[in-house]
């Protein structure tokens, strides 16, 4: 009989988009787990069920968010945020791929511009996607992240095409990068590819046509984007769709 995961992973699901793997935070966890290659079994959550379930794991008062792992074969260790899930398994699981060579800073430093300048702007382009996946969320939705960025969403989408323009040139330095090197951090894919890939994930989800233009077609790197696309194609992006995961 086959052993059932000793890793849980708690996921997004959209009530109205429920065969899509799209929640860019927790898709950095899954590629993760592909990566390595840990079996793990998906446990899916609604926005309103991360905030029921999750402080029941975590016992800790933090935030209550997805990705959370729990690891069975950890004393059911469990770990909250996609960073912190990264540097736990890198260390639990040091016989699998590694994410880190000891440049935990630089690979910060590439978090925190992919998700300001990448991610943010891809939320700006899929927010009506969003919005639909929602169903009869939709309102708690809108006022709870009208509340963290302290404008309406309206003003956060802005003009659609000016945010493409800028999500476009946003990946420019990356496209460059990708021209030397095969990976963000050079010969070896590491955590800053898995971030990238998942963030990139939620537009090849809802917009694949903008995809398709301003990622693999990019006006200056497209041929070094599809090219390192195909890449994580083999390596990570693995889905494993709810329905087939239940
Ligand atoms: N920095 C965190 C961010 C986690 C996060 O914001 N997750 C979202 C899903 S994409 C969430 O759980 N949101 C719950 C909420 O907004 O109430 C990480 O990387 O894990």
């Amino acid at each position: 009989m086959a052993q059932e995961p000793h890793v849980i992973f708690y996921d997004l699901i959209l009530p109205n988009e429920p065969g899509v793997v799209w929640s860019p935070n927790t898709c950095k966890t899954r590629f993760t787990l592909n990566y390595k290659g840990i079996p793990y079994k998906t446990v899916w959550l609604t926005f309103f069920e991360v905030h029921s379930e999750i402080p029941k794991l975590t016992k800790s008062g933090r935030k209550p968010s997805v990705p959370v792992i729990v690891d069975k074969l950890n004393g059911d260790k469990v770990v909250q945020d996609s960073w912190e899930i990264a540097k736990y398994l890198d260390e639990a699981y040091p016989d699998t791929p590694r994410l880190f060579n000891n440049d935990f800073g630089t690979q910060l430093f590439f978090y925190n511009y992919a998700t300001k300048h990448i991610v943010f702007q891809v939320f700006k382009l899929v927010l009506p996607n969003l919005l639909h996946g929602c169903g009869d969320m939709k309102e708690w939705f809108i006022t709870s992240r009208e509340a963290i960025f302290g404008t309406s969403l309206e003003n956060v989408r802005g003009n659609p095409e000016e945010q493409a323009k800028i999500l476009a040139e946003n990946l420019e330095p990356i496209g460059t990068v990708l021209k030397e090197y095969p990976y963000v951090n050079g010969h070896q894919a590491s955590w800053s590819d898995i971030m990238l890939a998942a963030y990139l994930h939620l537009l090849f989800s809802f917009r694949p046509d903008l995809f398709n233009t301003l990622v693999l077609n990019h006006q200056k790197n497209g041929k070094q984007l599809n090219d390192w696309w195909k890449r994580m194609e083999k390596l990570y992006i693995k889905m494993n769709l709810p329905s087939e995961s239940l």
